[in-house]
């Protein structure tokens, strides 16, 4: 709350410079306990019910980039943070994106049930199915001596934009994936190659049963005909930046989440959960002086590929990268049958690191659950699955926490965490029960005063960090990337 004030003329010449000082809850220099005594469950209660609105007034249910729910979620954040003009800088960055909209296939003269695959562009292609065995993940699955032909791809072991773009090199002049998993494409957001530019086939998405039919129905020897329109659309959706107008901007730190849900559901943990501990902790962040620059973004487009976040990286130049202390990235928040996991930026877990500032991050998190939080915790592999992988693979120094998605909860960490073992820490991870209701408020709060304590903690020193060092750093989050492209959580994303 702002103080009334009689004379605002009088008020208004020395607002500029004294504006964070007036505020009738204003308490000085940040500290992480301060900080941390500003975040109340009822607020972030509050904040996810706005999300959950957000997608629920929204056609399509949920907050999946180039919706309703996604806009006013932007806008939301957006509308919030410029409430406060002398504190913080407030932009929005445009990010072009791809969408799918919709598909028409007719296998054998009939029309079939099938999901245009965003990262594709619009367009027609017919041709005879061609199977492809194995995944399509290597260049020899492919034949060699196809002139044409619409290829049949199962989903699974890389990214679909991989096997796409490897079909079109081998010839195909459109593709159809098939699930693999029970059910059909819909919803999903199959993923495009990082940073590689647009130069796909038309594709489109089949179900596991109709897809394992065709496969069998071409292996014994019947020319199958197929005929496909897809249609997908730019978009421009946008990355929401915010900085302290104080502290050392040539020192920042950097704290992330994203907007964006995925197509099945209004996605409150996963992962409105991280992007609104992120904006109470703004909000709030506004009572309190800070030695170095806060900076606070939520990445668009991650659901469909890290791709806000790839963008921005992107453009950073080298300079405003070195700016960059630190990156610590916040996501599923609030799983209702928790861990609190901490990324393992030393690699004595997983044996993956980060740049120079990534172990002592990790350092700083289990400080939190060790003595201030006073709760168990566990590692979680530093693989660059979500949003701080653009910034690993840049050589920026990065760290985190999360609750656990579908993964299932271990023995092990029931005994250390309660709920239930044999269970995914969120049952609802991508579906439609994956609400304000479902979420786990005390594993939320302990989360938010953690990552709480963590930006209070660099707001004022980055002393526990080494040294800026921006060379020879790239190489180690490009070893980590590669890694991770062979891990079991990167082949459940894809
Ligand atoms: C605010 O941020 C924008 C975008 O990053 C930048 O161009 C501008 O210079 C900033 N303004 C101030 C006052 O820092
Ligand atoms: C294409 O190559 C495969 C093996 O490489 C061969 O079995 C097949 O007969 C060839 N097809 C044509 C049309 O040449
Ligand atoms: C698919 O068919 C529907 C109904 O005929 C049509 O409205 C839509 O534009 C078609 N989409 C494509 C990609 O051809
Ligand atoms: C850790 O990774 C490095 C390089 O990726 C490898 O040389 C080393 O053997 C690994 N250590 C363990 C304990 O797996
Ligand atoms: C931490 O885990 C141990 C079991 O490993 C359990 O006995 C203890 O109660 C847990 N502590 C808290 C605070 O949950
Ligand atoms: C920067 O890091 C590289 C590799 O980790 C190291 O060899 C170099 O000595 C470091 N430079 C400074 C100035 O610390
Ligand atoms: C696609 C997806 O699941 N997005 C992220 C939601 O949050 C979890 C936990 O932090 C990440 O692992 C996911 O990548």
């Amino acid at each position: 709350m702002w103080k009334s004030v009689v004379n605002l003329a009088a008020i208004a010449a020395t607002i500029d410079a004294a504006a964070v000082d007036i505020r009738d809850d204003y308490q000085g220099l940040v500290s992480s306990e301060s900080l941390r005594s500003t975040i109340k469950a009822e607020a972030l209660k509050v904040r996810a019910q706005q999300l959950e609105r957000f997608a629920y007034d929204s056609p399509t249910k949920n907050r999946v980039i180039g919706s309703e729910g996604h806009e006013a979620t932007v806008k939301y954040i957006t509308d919030t943070l410029s409430q406060y003009p002398d504190y913080y800088n407030v932009s929005t960055q445009e990010v072009p994106l791809n969408v799918g909209v919709s598909a028409n296939v007719t296998i054998l003269g009939d029309a079939t049930d099938a999901y245009a695959v965003g990262f594709a562009p619009s367009g027609s292609a017919s041709g005879n199915l061609v199977v492809i065995p194995n995944l399509g993940c290597e260049e020899s699955d492919f034949p060699k001596n196809a002139t044409g032909g619409i290829f049949l791809i199962s989903r699974g072991s890389c990214v679909s934009g991989e096997k796409v773009l490897a079909a079109k090199k081998a010839g195909a002049e459109g593709v159809l994936i098939y699930n693999n998993i029970e059910g059909n494409l819909e919803g999903y957001s199959l993923q495009r190659v990082p940073e590689s530019d647009d130069d796909y086939v038309p594709t489109a998405g089949i179900s596991l049963g109709y897809g394992k039919g065709l496969v069998a129905v071409v292996n014994g020897g019947i020319q199958v005909p197929v005929v496909m329109s897809t249609t997908s659309k730019d978009i421009i959706s946008h990355n929401i930046n915010v900085q302290t107008i104080q502290g050392d901007p040539e020192n920042v730190i950097h704290v992330s989440g994203h907007s964006d849900s995925v197509t099945q559901g209004p996605g409150i943990n996963d992962n409105g959960s991280g992007s609104m501990s992120l904006l109470e902790i703004a909000v709030q962040l506004t009572k309190f002086k800070v030695k170095n620059a806060v900076r606070f973004s939520w990445w668009t487009g991650e659901e469909i590929g890290l791709m806000g976040a790839e963008y921005y990286v992107k453009h950073l130049s080298a300079a405003e990268k070195s700016k960059i202390r630190l990156l610590l990235d916040f996501d599923m928040m609030a799983s209702p049958n928790y861990a609190f996991q901490i990324y393992d930026g030393d690699g004595s877990a997983y044996n993956l690191t980060g740049a120079p500032g990534s172990a002592e991050a990790e350092a700083e998190f289990t400080h939190f659950f060790d003595e201030i939080a006073k709760q168990n915790h566990t590692e979680i592999e530093f693989d660059g699955r979500s949003d701080y992988g653009p910034f690993l693979e840049a050589g920026i120094a990065a760290g985190g926490i999360a609750c656990g998605a579908e993964a299932i909860k271990t023995q092990e960490e029931f005994e250390m965490f309660g709920g239930a073992a044999g269970l995914a820490y969120d049952v609802n991870y991508h579906e439609d029960g994956d609400n304000a209701n479902n979420l786990n408020y005390d594993a939320w709060i302990v989360m938010t005063q953690a990552i709480a304590h963590s930006t209070a903690t660099y707001a004022l020193s980055f002393d526990s960090l080494p040294p800026k060092n921006t060379t020879a750093t790239r190489k180690r989050g490009q070893a980590a990337m590669f890694q991770y492209k062979q891990s079991a959580s990167y082949l459940k994303m894809i």
